[in-house]
């Protein structure tokens, strides 16, 4: 299916499920909690989960189906959309799925997932409430879903090739990626940006000194002339190649999620090449997003993946997680974590920081229809 017609079919489905479902071809699922045991596994030994890509200590999974006797069926996916598209679409045969906390808050509304069953979460005492109450803002309550890890997005770069380039470069700033004056000076060594449109248009917003939050045609049309007017300058739009290619130096600057532009980071410095890759939320204000475990209302082993989700809120596998992904986890942060992690401002941001962060927020089927109209226009550069 084309991207168009896909994104399409997706404000449709979306449009009935806000408009009270008449005639979605999805429609709510019954959302009581299903009757999940506290203790016991499904009949058939099987959890399948859907994550974000790098996104997971391999360690870990092997680490539960040896713990519970359960195989784990992983996949993954780098968008969003992607999942939203497959949630909607229905039957997934997903039991963990993990959408952020922007795009939850509508899947709840098209009645996607069931309630969590808190009685089988025992590590639900180890949450951090802050991060609960943040996540709260998508799922009132926490009543559907739990954090696994928050993050923000700003510029990722190579140290030496941005500095050659332009020694004062603004690397605080999202002047880095959205003022064509500065990302014109390294169209050269090679310039990415998430394929993440609401994301993207948040941060533009924020570039733009306007509210990130806004709708407004006038202020969708200033984001869009400041995307064109910089995409002669972008050499892709994707939203995991870019760990890679900053680790080896094919690219020297991404708008990228915090622990990726970490991971690229450490990939570079294994690499021993000399390679040093640095990430700042942007001093304007960064975007934040809440990546949430969440049960599909159709999941054939919900025993499972409570069973899995509660593993994932041990604060010692968290922190495993937290010190191989480099996000930071939905847990109360605990001495497991390593040091450089706990410590670093782009991954556990300080107070005065992370009073700069705009969460992003839930979009309506309209605006994202106009969104994914002018996030086509500029990855076709059309
Ligand atoms: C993992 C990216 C997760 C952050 N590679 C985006 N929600």
């Amino acid at each position: 299916m084309s991207t168009a017609l896909r994104s399409l079919c997706l404000s449709a489905v979306l449009a009935a499920a806000f408009a009270g479902c008449s005639g979605s071809p999805n429609p709510p699922a019954d959302q009581s909690a299903k009757p999940t045991s506290t203790t016991g596994a499904d009949a058939e030994k099987v959890v399948n989960v859907y994550n974000w890509s790098d996104y997971i200590d391999p360690t870990v999974i092997t680490d539960f189906q040896k713990e519970y006797g359960i195989k784990v069926n992983y996949d993954v996916f780098d968008s969003n959309e992607v999942l939203e598209t497959k949630l909607l679409t229905g039957h997934t045969n997903y039991d963990v799925v993990v959408p952020s906390g922007a795009f939850l808050a509508r899947q709840i509304q098209a009645g996607v997932y069931q309630k969590l069953n808190r009685a089988a979460l025992p590590n639900w005492k180890d949450l951090d409430p802050e991060v609960a109450k943040k996540a709260a803002q998508y799922d009132p309550d926490n009543t559907y879903a739990v954090d696994f890890m928050w993050i923000t997005s700003g510029p990722g770069f190579n140290v030496e090739k941005i500095k050659q380039r332009m020694p004062d470069a603004p690397v605080d700033s999202w002047r880095m990626l959205f003022d064509p004056a500065v990302v014109s000076k390294f169209a050269d060594c090679g310039v990415s940006l998430l394929d993440a449109p609401t994301e993207v248009i948040s941060a533009v917003l924020i570039y733009l000194g306007k509210d990130p939050n806004s709708t407004s045609t006038e202020d969708m049309q200033a984001v869009e002339k400041a995307l064109t007017a910089i995409r002669p300058y972008i050499r892709y739009v994707h939203s995991s190649r870019y760990i890679d290619d900053l680790a080896n130096g094919e690219t020297c600057l991404a708008l990228g999620w915090s622990g990726d532009v970490k991971q690229a980071h450490d990939r570079a410095k294994e690499a021993g090449k000399g390679i040093d890759i640095g990430y700042h939320i942007p001093k304007e204000g960064g975007v934040s997003n809440y990546d949430m475990l969440a049960i599909p209302a159709d999941a054939p082993h919900p025993n499972n993946a409570h069973l899995f989700i509660n593993f994932l809120m041990r604060p010692e596998i968290a922190a495993r997680n937290t010190n191989l992904i480099k996000y930071a986890n939905g847990d109360t942060p605990t001495p497991d974590i390593k040091e450089d992690i706990r410590n670093d401002p782009g991954v556990y941001p300080p107070p005065q920081m992370l009073a700069k962060l705009y969460p992003e927020p839930m979009r309506t089927p309209d605006f994202t229809r106009i969104v994914t109209r002018m996030w086509t226009r500029f990855k076709t550069n059309k």
